[in-house]
């Protein structure tokens, strides 16, 4: 017999329940198994888009001042590189640059939230981030120059390598986090991922292994609110993307992503929340990417101008600096100081762009392998012997 939906709808509650889950009865009320688990209904948010500060709360305590003042430093110089990468992009210098305008709270909030020991798993859109992490900007984009390979040692700086297909950082981020517990140590893993990748299954496998085996991993949703031109009402019909850690038994929080001192309050307590062996915890923040997709998207094509306005209403770095300010934690000469160490930044980052990538394209068949299977052998003499003839033609004329 089919099941009809009706059927279903006209079972009684009992009728539907698993045998083993608990029987509420109005002498012993059932508590709630979500409890702990569901973020709360609005967005954490210490400061409001003007910058003025919201009544204090205890659950996320305002993080010390210096660090806030280290938070503003590392944003202004991350957008001047933001800049300075898309202008790279039009020169011919670099070949496609996904910006993260908008998005600096959530890009350098994340990093100063971790320690140095910790692991930090980008996605292609989290340059910003790993240059706030302290990587040579010349390596940052070495990928995205061309180059078949990360630029940095992703050991040595704790950072795997940007992912472009979606979601696979999330079960990378559950494996290492899983094996650095397992030998002992205390290492988180931030994972980075777009609210368009969370419809994706590896960000599903992710959230459950780690929830199952306890591994120390921090899931960063920054809802943008863009997969490219899909808006997030194309996406899902959850009531925010935080809720999706309740099904694997995961705890969640949503914040502000445009407020930085509440996205490092709340990444600093999902971040304890891991270290302390209580598993993986999601957190969504709800912010805006100004810029197009990358360099190849023409965003007008699919979103109102208004609409970016009023996002830049609530931009991130002013609304700190302004806060700042109100402190007595900045003032002319320290914001000026700031602005010229993130020009010369970017200067720098301009000048070194300038030397020709050394690229040499039989490296492309290096490490694919540790035995090159015979097609893989017969593809490198085909592109052996194409450069070959290139530049037999190239000294012919
Ligand atoms: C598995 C996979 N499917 C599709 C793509 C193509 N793709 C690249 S970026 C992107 C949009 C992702 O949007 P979101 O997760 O919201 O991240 P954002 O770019 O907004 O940071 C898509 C569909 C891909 N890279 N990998
Ligand atoms: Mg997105």
């Amino acid at each position: 017999m089919t099941t009809t939906p009706q059927a279903v709808r006209r079972a009684s509650p009992r009728s539907r329940r698993s045998a083993d889950a608990p029987v509420a009865t109005a002498a012993a009320p059932v508590a709630d198994p979500s409890a702990g688990l569901l973020p709360a209904a609005e967005p954490v948010r210490l400061l409001d888009p003007n910058g003025t500060p919201v009544p204090p709360r205890d659950d996320y305590p305002q993080p010390p001042v210096a660090a806030l003042r280290e938070l503003y430093r590392r944003m202004v110089v991350g957008r001047r590189f933001d800049v300075q990468a898309t202008a790279l992009t039009k020169q011919g210098k670099l070949a496609v640059y996904p910006s993260s305008r908008g998005q600096e709270a959530c890009q350098v909030g994340a990093v100063l939230a971790l320690r140095d020991t910790d692991w930090v798993f980008p996605t292609y859109r989290e340059s910003m981030a790993l240059t706030a992490r302290g990587i040579d900007p010349v390596e940052v984009l070495t990928l995205l120059r061309g180059d078949w390979h990360c630029g940095y040692d992703p050991a040595a700086m704790r950072t795997a390598p940007q992912c472009t297909p979606l979601a696979t950082q999330c079960v990378h981020a559950a494996g290492l986090a899983y094996g650095e517990a397992y030998q002992g140590r205390d290492t988180v893993a931030l994972a980075f991922i777009g609210d368009g990748a969370t419809s994706e299954g590896d960000f599903h496998e992710g959230l459950n292994f780690a929830a199952v085996f306890k591994a120390p991993v921090v899931y960063f949703v920054q809802n943008n609110k863009y997969a490219i031109s899909v808006p997030l009402s194309r996406q899902t019909a959850a009531p925010s993307l935080a809720y999706k850690g309740v099904g694997y038994g995961v705890p969640s929080e949503q914040v502000d992503g445009n407020d930085p001192v509440a996205v490092l309050a709340v990444l600093t307590r999902a971040v304890e929340h891991a270290r302390s062996g209580r598993g993986p915890f999601l957190v969504e923040a709800h912010t805006y990417r100004m810029e197009a997709h990358t360099n190849a998207d023409d965003a007008t094509r699919y979103r109102d101008g208004a609409e970016v306005d009023a996002w830049r209403d609530r931009d991130p770095v002013t609304r700190l600096e302004t806060y700042l300010r109100e402190c007595g934690e900045l003032d002319d000469a320290a914001v000026a100081a700031i602005a010229e160490e993130a020009e010369a930044y970017a200067a720098d980052l301009r000048e070194r762009m300038h030397d020709k990538p050394a690229v040499d394209p039989m490296s492309l068949f290096d490490h694919v392998y540790a035995e090159p299977t015979p097609q893989l052998v017969e593809q490198r003499e085909q592109v052996r012997a194409e450069l070959a003839a290139d530049s037999d033609e190239e000294g012919a004329r």
